[in-house]
């Protein structure tokens, strides 16, 4: 009697997660902006400031050697355009790759 009831729940959690993708609800994305005209440690700090602050983005790593941006964001929210714009505002040339 009680157990039908216990065996129900995990399916229909099941079923929510499958349909995530066609909902409202976007899965997080991820992509790379190459950065011109980093310099120094202070560049790059102020790089992944511009971009974690930014609304939709959930995680920026930003690579001095390599000049880019991994960036953690939501599609949904903010497109990868205006977070390019948002770093060349903070004064360097950004490039989204690919
Ligand atoms: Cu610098």
């Amino acid at each position: 009697m009680g157990l039908s009831h216990l065996e129900e729940m995990p399916r229909s959690i099941d079923k929510v997660s499958m349909h995530n993708q066609d909902s409202s609800s976007t899965a997080p994305a991820s992509v790379e902006i190459l950065i011109e005209g980093m310099h120094c440690g202070s560049c790059v700090a102020l790089v992944e400031e511009t971009l974690i602050e930014h609304d939709g983005v959930s995680q920026a790593t930003v690579d001095l050697d390599a000049g880019k941006a991994t960036i953690g964001y939501d599609p949904a929210v903010v497109e990868v355009a205006t977070l390019a714009a948002a770093i060349q505002e903070a004064g360097y040339a950004a490039t989204p790759a690919g």
